[in-house]
Order: structure tokens, then sequence, then C-alpha cells
């Protein structure tokens, strides 16, 4: 039934890939079916994520043209953040990439994040796999890092850039545990600030440890993404960590984190936070008890 749509995609027609996106995007009927006939393949898929406002898209921005320079064709998957006090998603994005809209060889899709568990998008793994069957040269994944999203990212991607900015040197400490774990690749962006070289020796201090222990080393790049400075020393370090994300121990762990956030995605459907929120304020009172609460959506 979906044989048709996944050739069409498969020869790089753009409208079949839209219209496969969103098929898994809306959970419309079979699309399980449709995933089920993807193709093993390899695109290498980057993850960039880092914290609200760090250039992150800047840089999305700087590393298309980078990499449309050298005739490569660029898929991208944007979660735009949104609050969960307000589901609106963020048009920034959209408006600044604009220019590549019509390009050839690249492909924007921008995803609202639904009040997800980890904050990215419910289907954001199978959307990759999806991008992953349409033969482009490299798949850029923009996410807001923060809290669980970070766990979910390293399931998705095969090579995490983690962007931060000089002035974040408290944030980094506070983030170390989450961000700090999954980088692959450090991205030191607005270099233009004066404090950038301290920074990233303070950077490397701090990962002092962790570099002792990683099977790889991590490259720390410094950024001007607003002027597209250091995208091809990124675009390096991005080539060098290609061969470390496909072995296979590497390989499987990431598959088997895919493979448990979707079951977990699965069993999680029916569970609404709306409709927890409305729940317990409708029955909160002296008696109120949580856990007796939970019982019924069990
Ligand atoms: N000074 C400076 N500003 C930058 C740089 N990269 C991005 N910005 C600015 O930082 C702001 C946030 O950028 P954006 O890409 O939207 O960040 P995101 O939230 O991480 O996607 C924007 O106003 C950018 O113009 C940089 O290298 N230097
Ligand atoms: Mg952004």
């Amino acid at each position: 039934m979906w044989q048709e749509l996944l050739i069409e995609l498969q020869a790089g027609n753009r409208k079949a890939l839209a219209r496969a996106i969103s098929l898994v995007e809306n959970a419309h009927e079979g699309y399980y079916d449709f995933l089920k006939q993807l193709p093993n393949a390899h695109t290498n898929v980057i993850g960039i994520t880092g914290p609200p406002g760090a250039g992150k898209s800047t840089l999305v921005d700087a590393l298309i043209a980078a990499l449309t320079a050298q005739s490569k064709k660029v898929g991208v998957l944007c979660v735009d953040p949104s609050s969960p006090f307000n589901l609106g998603a963020l048009l920034g994005d959209r408006i600044r990439m604009n220019e590549w809209y019509t390009h050839p060889d690249v492909f924007i899709r921008s995803l609202a994040t639904r009040g997800s568990l980890g904050g990215l998008h419910p289907k954001i793994i199978e959307i990759t796999d999806v991008m992953k069957a349409a033969g482009f040269d490299h798949i850029i994944v923009e996410t807001v890092g923060v809290g669980q999203s970070e766990i979910e990212i390293a399931g998705l991607a095969d090579t995490t850039v983690v962007v931060v900015v000089p002035e974040a040197g408290d944030e980094v400490q506070t983030m170390k545990a989450g961000l700090m774990e999954i980088a692959d690749i450090f991205v030191v962006n607005k270099a233009d600030r004066p404090d950038a070289d301290m920074f990233v020796r303070n950077l490397r201090l701090m990962m002092a440890p962790a570099f002792q222990t990683a099977k790889h080393e991590i490259a720390i790049v410094k950024t001007v993404a607003s002027r597209k400075e250091g995208t091809n020393e990124l675009y390096a370090a991005l080539l060098a960590h290609q061969h470390v994300a496909k072995q296979n121990e590497r390989k499987f762990w990431l598959l088997a984190e895919r493979a448990y956030h979707i079951i977990q995605q699965d069993r999680m459907k029916d569970i609404d936070k709306a409709v927890l929120k409305k729940s317990i304020a409708a029955q909160y009172n002296d008696q109120f008890n949580l856990y007796a609460l939970i019982e019924q959506f069990q």
C-alpha cells in the first residue's frame, strides 16, 4: 500500500517526503506499516542541541551554506521550543531559514513540540528514519537541550553537537550531567565575544576527566555562526566523528535507546498531561492523594 510513496521519496521526490512525514507526524492509519517498510539507511544524523539562544538555528543555517557549497544534499528537522504553559511554536527558525526552502538540495521541516515526555516531538525518531530513506548526504536535527530531551537526542543522533556560549560558565557547570555527557562535539558559538578563549580553556579543564575515559576525542570547535565562521572546522570534526558513530557497539546502544523511547511513547500514548491536570483540579481537596489518582490512569 505504501510502496509507491516509499519509491517516490527514495527517488528524491520532496513532495513525497513531505507527505510521508505528515503521515508519520499525525500517526495516520497505517503509518506503522509504512515505517516497517523503510530500508536500513545509513545516513549519519547530526543532532544539534544546547540552551535556547545559543545560536543553534544560526549555526544550522551556516552549516547548510557550507554543505550545499560542496554540493551535499541536506535534510533538516527543527524542533521548535514551546513552553508547557503555552503550546504555540516559535516561528523564528522558519522565517530565518526562508532562503533554503526553495533550494533543490535542501529540505527543512519544522516540528512543533506537543508537550511530549522529554520536550521533543513524540514522533521525532520515526520522522528522522523517514528522512534517512530520502537520500540526503547529511541529516541535521536541531533541538533545545533541556531536561529529558538530552537522552532523546542521544538516541536520535549518531553525532551529537552541543552548542554553548562563552558567558554560560555557570550554566555549563549545571548542565554537566546532561548535556556534557551526550556531547560528541562541543561548539563554543558567539566566539566573537571577549571571553571566548578563556571559556574554551575552562571547558577543556572541566571536560578533562571525561576526555580521558572517552573512547574518542571530543572536539571543541569555536564558531561565530552569525558570520558563518568556523563552519568548515565544524564540518571537519563531524566527518572525523563519523567513523566513531558507525562502530557497532555505539550503534546498537543508539538503536536500543530508540527502541526504548518508541515503546515508552506507545505505552504512554493514552496519558495526557492536560487531562491529568484537569483530573487533579477536579478531585483536589483535603483528602486528595496523588497516588490514588494515578491508579485511575493505570
Ligand atoms: N554575537 C553573536 N550572535 C550570534 C551568533 N550566533 C547567533 N547569534 C545570535 O543569537 C541569537 C539567537 O540565535 P538562534 O540561532 O536563534 O539561537 P537558538 O535558540 O539556539 O536557535 C540571534 O539573535 C542570533 O543572531 C554569534 O556567533 N555571535
Ligand atoms: Mg533555534
